[in-house]
């Protein structure tokens, strides 16, 4: 009980604004009535989670999403937060819907379009200092599908100098965070496609700058953990998008298709003594197109914490010397161990004697909340599309 505790008391996890709202494939969408349109519905919503979990206190926000006028919407934040008990999370540029994009942002051939994109950049950045939120999550969409098309070098230089710009431009302590991905919406080269990638641009950005995994945005046999136990290493990890999938960047839930990837990640966290660690910026990054929003939000949270949880009653101390005596099945069976401890128990109990309610998931339920967003946000969602569940 006292390690689990111990775990879960330095426990957090952001969520993303765009989890509440209507997302969908590139094929389309499965509207959802009670979704969030506005940043008050998401921030409103965010609370609700806060509120059944206790450990969700910064919302991640999408600038092009969430803050259509830029810099001047920072007050605005500022009253949100105040009025929902939530902070802004992560600030998120977006450097890949704008049609000038195209051929890429940051390491698009044309200056002039690698101009703007660095300034959006930079006043995220400028957002992110205005409202008091320390890291900048830059997903570099850029790429090329077809071979000999664009100049995989020169766009490298491009990126350097852009990402070097951005660095410049943040205040002490703000950290800008670059996410890779080898695929999608690229299909030939992406200009960010792995960690190797990632880390040298942040190097060469600067001293504040750290690599973002995403969970959803690796190859499939690739083992995660290994580079989290390497970004560790290094001191170059900046944080988690967790998701998880099946085939591809599928944005499912995390844990629904393989729990124990996630509880080897926590283990390689723990592994290094970084458990609780706020320079590891734990953060869901989902959208949920089946799933109803609020429901797999809370779902998730709590998967996360059952597995952070887990991954702290591993016996290290054993581990270890089965390990040093390559005691191969002793060894994976005492890892295994806490994989299969049902912690549910142990957490109801945590959540009680904190005040929350013991079953974050049946108190939603029981709250009504999702009823009432529905019947408030079901007219005005129906104005902009036909059919909703
Ligand atoms: C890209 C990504 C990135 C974006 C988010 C919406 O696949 O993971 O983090 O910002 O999805
Ligand atoms: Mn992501
Ligand atoms: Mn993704």
């Amino acid at each position: 009980m006292e390690q689990i505790s111990r775990a879960l008391d330095t426990f957090q996890i952001e969520i993303p604004s765009w989890g509440f709202a209507n997302t969908g494939t590139r094929f389309g969408k499965f509207q959802q009535a009670a979704a969030a349109s506005t940043i008050e519905e998401k921030f409103a919503d965010a609370a609700q989670v806060h509120a059944l979990t206790g450990v969700t206190p910064t919302l991640a926000l999408h600038v092009q999403w969430d803050l259509p006028q830029g810099v001047k919407d920072a007050g605005a934040i500022k009253a949100l937060e105040a009025k929902y008990g939530i902070r802004a999370g992560s600030i998120n540029p977006n450097l890949f819907q704008d049609q000038e994009y195209k051929f890429g942002s940051i390491a698009n051939p044309d200056p002039a379009i690698r101009e703007r994109a660095t300034s959006h950049m930079i006043e995220s950045a400028a957002i992110a200092a205005a409202v008091g939120s320390r890291d900048i999550s830059l997903w570099i969409a850029d790429g090329s599908n077809y071979p000999g098309t664009q100049s995989i070098s020169r766009r490298i230089g491009w990126m350097e100098e852009s990402l070097s710009a951005l660095h410049a431009a943040l205040v002490p302590g703000q950290r800008m965070l670059v996410e890779y991905k080898p695929f999608e919406p690229a299909f030939y080269h992406t200009d960010v496609a792995d960690w190797g990638m990632a880390l040298e641009l942040a190097r060469s950005a600067g001293p504040q700058a750290r690599v973002l995994v995403d969970t959803g945005h690796h190859y499939q046999a690739q083992n995660i953990e290994q580079i989290v136990a390497w970004l560790l290493h290094l001191n170059a990890l900046g944080g988690f998008h967790f998701n998880d999938r099946r085939f591809a960047d599928d944005d499912l839930t995390l844990g629904s298709i393989d729990p124990y990837q996630l509880f080897r990640i926590f283990h390689e966290i723990h592994e290094q003594g970084a458990g609780g660690s706020a320079d590891i910026a734990f953060m869901i990054d989902q959208s949920h197109n089946i799933k109803g929003k609020l429901e797999a939000m809370v779902q998730s949270v709590v998967t996360a914490q059952e597995l952070y949880a887990k991954a702290a009653l591993i016996d290290r101390p054993r581990l270890r010397e089965l390990q040093d005596s390559s005691r191969t099945v002793e060894a994976e069976e005492c890892f295994r161990d806490a994989f299969w401890q049902d912690v549910r128990p142990t957490l109801r109990d945590w959540r009680r004697t904190r005040g929350l309610p013991e079953d974050p998931l049946a108190a939603l339920r029981e709250s009504g909340y999702v009823e009432r967003i529905t019947a408030e946000r079901r007219e005005r969602n129906a104005k902009s599309i036909s059919t909703y569940a």
